[in-house]
């Protein structure tokens, strides 16, 4: 069973949805000048779908009535961080991105729908990776700090609830989505990448403490993408490479969790032949320690002590799991991961949780005579997943919300492109740019209104 109040709804990031690159004084982001997301070199010139997204800038208002019509109590948004500071280190904020979501929440407001904001969703200044190497330096924190007292005190009262970094244990990966770091990839150490999450993990525990000081009410939590990872065989050496791999994820829910850095972390850094440059009084600040933790689903992995078996994925090197089917991306499918996921981060840490992101993304077109789209295949993949929120639910985890990804059709992340849809309503727009922006509710649309309004009781009934 669903607690009452279970905060249902759905998420949205800045980038991805807003458009108005240039709009009332906005300065770029790196997300600006990914046009093909994580899947190609930056490049300012290129066609970039997010400088319009889905005009989510023009249109909120008649997007949040939508959501509201399905009964949504919570709505994960992102503020970009360049709408308020355009340079990020300018000395004052911008009022006219200010205004923009003062509007955003009093929309909100008005019908019963609470925003959760997270402050940096793959979306860092662009000025900022150029001058100062993003998160790489320890500048960067004192300017991510300048902008959250910004927002922090002008939205005092309207948002309780504020997510630090989107998926801040992708740094290792995809340093410039994630850190803002300009630095090709292939320039960086392991050494490197470990400074900058150091700095990010500061600035994280640094909002969280300013947060509690503007407002007692605030709520902070963080926010990982949580991927299982299963051995291959049942011999001891995989057991060993999952755990080494999980570690590499642990790493930051233990720092923001527990607010200090794990034993095995002495391991990771001789591994790499690095070392933290830490300054005095740095310890005491990641104490700062989260009220909740947060976190993306959409996949595990399998994983093997074999490298030769292993295979490069962009969600990290696995092995095919013969068990799971994937999606149009290759995206393995397993509900029952996220019964897990709950249930170790709860076990770990003992704190709320809060799905922050899940949801199948699929190729669609609108049916031209009943101008929706028949998503079937998105019901079952998050009827299956609801399922099993409701089992960890009775398994005694604490979880307060759960957040479908995408919940209006966006630009997505990792290839920038706007034909991988994850809505609940279909955008009439298409790779090349074409389209009219128009918004239709799909089947789902339905579905997920009577699974709100029935507290998830209708998740027991065959779609
Ligand atoms: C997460 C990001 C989102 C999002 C989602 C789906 O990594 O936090 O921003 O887009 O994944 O990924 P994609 O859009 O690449 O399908």
């Amino acid at each position: 069973m669903f607690p009452n109040g279970f905060l249902w709804g759905g998420a949205l990031a800045a980038n991805q949805c807003e458009g108005a690159y240039r709009e009332d004084g906005k300065g770029l982001s790196i997300s600006d000048v990914m046009p093909h997301g994580v899947m190609g070199p930056p490049d300012a010139e290129a066609f970039n779908l997010k400088h319009i997204g889905i005009d989510f800038y023009h249109r909120y208002e008649e997007d949040i009535a939508l959501l509201a019509q399905m009964g949504f109590r919570v709505l994960r948004i992102s503020i970009a961080w360049s709408r308020i500071f355009p340079n990020g280190d300018d000395s004052t904020p911008n009022e006219a991105g200010l205004a923009f979501y003062d509007r955003v929440f009093d929309a909100c407001a008005r019908r019963g729908i609470a925003p959760m904001v997270t402050l940096s969703h793959y979306e860092t200044p662009l000025h900022l990776a150029k001058t100062y190497d993003g998160f790489r330096s320890r500048r960067t924190i004192d300017l991510f700090q300048r902008y959250c007292e910004t927002v922090f005190r002008r939205y005092r009262g309207k948002v309780r609830l504020w997510l630090t970094f989107n998926e801040i244990n992708t740094v290792l990966n995809h340093p410039l989505l994630s850190g803002g770091i300009w630095t090709p990839q292939d320039e960086l150490s392991y050494g490197d990448k470990l400074q900058a999450i150091h700095h990010e993990l500061l600035a994280s525990a640094l909002a969280t403490r300013m947060a509690h000081e503007i407002d007692p009410e605030n709520r902070v939590g963080c926010m990982v993408s949580s991927v299982p990872n299963y051995p291959l065989t049942p011999a001891p050496a995989d057991q060993i490479a999952v755990m080494l791999a999980d570690q590499t994820n642990l790493l930051f829910t233990d720092v923001q969790a527990r607010g200090a850095y794990p034993g095995y972390m002495r391991r990771i850094l001789a591994e790499h032949g690095a070392a933290l440059a830490m300054e005095p009084g740095d310890e005491e600040i990641l104490k700062n320690t989260v009220d909740f933790l947060s976190f993306s689903y959409y996949l595990s992995r399998c994983i093997s002590a074999d490298s030769d078996k292993m295979q490069t994925q962009f969600f990290g090197a696995s092995v095919p799991n013969p068990y799971l089917k994937t999606t149009d991306w290759g995206w393995p499918i397993d509900p029952q991961g996220l019964r897990l996921t709950l249930n170790r981060l709860y076990e770990r840490y003992g704190k709320p949780l809060f799905i922050a992101e899940n949801g199948l993304g699929a190729r669609e077109t609108l049916d031209p005579d009943t101008k929706t789209v028949c998503d079937d295949y998105r019901i079952e993949y998050l009827r299956a997943h609801l399922l099993q929120v409701e089992q960890a639910l009775s398994d005694g985890v604490d979880i307060f919300g759960y957040a479908a990804w995408g919940c209006i059709d966006l630009v997505s992340a990792s290839t920038a492109e706007m034909e991988k849809r994850y809505g609940l309503i279909y955008v009439d727009r298409n790779n090349d740019g074409s389209g009219s922006l128009r918004r239709y509710p799909k089947k789902s649309f339905g579905w997920y209104r009577d699974v709100i309004a029935s507290n998830g009781a209708s998740l027991h009934q065959n779609p």
